[in-house]
């Protein structure tokens, strides 16, 4: 519970306006994406580092949680206060600092919106390629934090690939900045690689360097439409194989489909039972030769019909309706549980087949679409009760086939709260104990985020 003594120091740092206690904001910052909600005791909005600085070294004395949130779009409860605490909310360091067109690099603070981000600079010709299905909501800080993909990670890589540094306040209140804004730097151990995906538990970050590209001159987007759900993995894994690597890959389930055409009244696939989309960009001859080839490709494969998505409202709709799926399939089953699996490229048939498996034993409804590009499948297991013992066993099963086939747990959501007791199956005991003991050196009283990554810090 708060302390008034605590509320009174918390206003003094951050004015009145900066805090909040009321019953209906604390329920608004209760909850992420994961749907698990507790109550925070106070959500604090800092205006500067140096308040965010303040914020933590008090936090730090008196012992009380402080979990730092973007915009709440995470998806394994980062930033779900589990256990009190204030959250330390970002809506008022929202602005894009710099735009340095001539090195291609942005400085913005956490609070901006991506798809803000990504508009700027591409009204300057300039790109920011991280793409969170969200973008029109997430924010900066949450990508860093979380290490977000995205839609077009399969060429151009995560949120980590283009952060070249940080302005970052440590649990302990210091304020410190990582990384430079230049192309390269080695200067001393890698702390921005260590920030980006700790799910704010090692610092709260405050200001991001990101470098930018030139914008792609052309884009093309195909959709194409399957079977069955293995021919169309395999056809993913053709194209892959091909050497053309495409912005985007993305596989759609029959149900994913079925739900999303629901959701947005609008018949996509004309009853089909699985499709692709797939999205070339660079130089207009470039991408004209390559979604010929993937074209082709996709037919080979099996596709019963491939189609050119128009640049304009046509290809915007394709790509909404994508955005659109975990939103639809909230609203079927707002208790579901979604996991963000990510297999070898090759392997996508194969854990496809086993999810099935696995569906069929439980007898679950298991919905499978996203970025097959990447072979980041998300697995969304339909309930009405996340408590269902048979729908953590069947999580277990999955992803006990996802690491024997080389895979990984989570590939862009973060483990959060909900992946947390499956850590240890892919981490090795010491591998574990290393990182906590990263977390215990920079966190000594375990004041950020506490409960998150591990189910228990020692
Ligand atoms: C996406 O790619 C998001 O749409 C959400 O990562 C995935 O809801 C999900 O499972
Ligand atoms: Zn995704």
């Amino acid at each position: 519970m708060l302390d008034p003594a605590v509320l009174k120091e918390l206003k003094r740092i951050l004015g009145a306006d900066g805090v909040s206690t009321t019953p209906e904001e604390l329920v608004a910052y209760s909850y992420d994406a994961t749907q698990r909600e507790a109550l925070p005791w106070a959500v604090a909005r800092p205006q500067t580092v140096a308040q965010v600085s303040q914020v933590l070294a008090f936090a730090n004395r008196e012992r009380f949680p402080v979990v730092p949130r973007g915009a709440g779009t995470g998806m394994s409860g980062g930033s779900v206060p589990t256990q009190g605490g204030v959250v330390l909310s970002f809506e008022r360091m929202n602005r894009i600092l710099e735009i340095d067109e001539e090195n291609m690099i942005a400085v913005a603070e956490p609070g901006v919106v991506t798809g803000d981000l990504q508009r700027e600079v591409e009204s300057r010709g300039l790109f920011y390629p991280p793409d969170p299905a969200s973008h029109r909501f997430c924010t900066l800080g949450g990508n860093v934090a979380e290490c977000a993909g995205g839609l077009r990670a399969v060429k151009y890589g995560v949120t980590k690939d283009y952060v070249l540094g940080l302005e970052v306040v440590l649990p302990t209140g210091e304020i410190i900045t990582t990384g430079a804004r230049t192309a390269k730097s080695v200067a001393g151990y890698d702390l921005t690689k260590l920030i980006v995906g700790s799910e704010g538990t090692l610092g709260v970050v405050t200001k991001i360097i990101v470098k930018l590209l030139p914008l792609p001159e052309s884009v093309l987007t195909l959709s194409a439409f399957f079977r069955s759900v293995d021919d169309a993995a395999r056809a993913a894994s053709k194209v892959l194989a091909s050497r053309i690597i495409p912005r985007a890959l993305e596989l759609i389930d029959q149900a994913a489909l079925r739900a999303v055409e629901n959701y947005l009244k609008e018949d996509l696939s004309q009853g089909a039972a699985a499709m692709l989309i797939v999205e070339v960009d660079g130089p207009a001859e470039t991408t004209e030769r390559e979604s010929a080839r993937v074209a082709d490709i996709l037919t080979k494969a099996g596709a019963t019909r491939v189609q050119s998505a128009d640049a304009g409202p046509e290809r915007e709709q394709l790509w909404k309706a994508r955005r659109s799926i975990s939103p639809a399939l909230y609203t079927i089953k707002p208790k579901k549980i979604n996991e963000d699996i990510v297999v070898p490229r090759s392997r996508i048939a194969d854990i496809l087949r086993e999810i099935n498996d696995i569906a069929k034993h439980y007898d679950l409804l298991i919905v499978n679409f996203g970025h097959a590009g990447d072979g980041n499948i998300h697995t969304n297991i339909m309930l009405d009760d996340v408590d269902l013992p048979k729908a953590g066993e069947a999580v277990k099963k999955i992803f006990a086939a996802v690491l024997r086939l080389g895979g990984s747990i989570t590939g862009e959501h973060g483990i959060g709260i909900s992946k947390a007791p499956y850590l240890p199956m892919e981490l090795s005991p010491d591998a574990l104990s290393a990182m906590k003991r990263i977390k215990q050196a920079l966190d000594p009283n375990n004041i950020l985020n506490p409960g998150k990554i591990f189910l228990n810090a020692e």
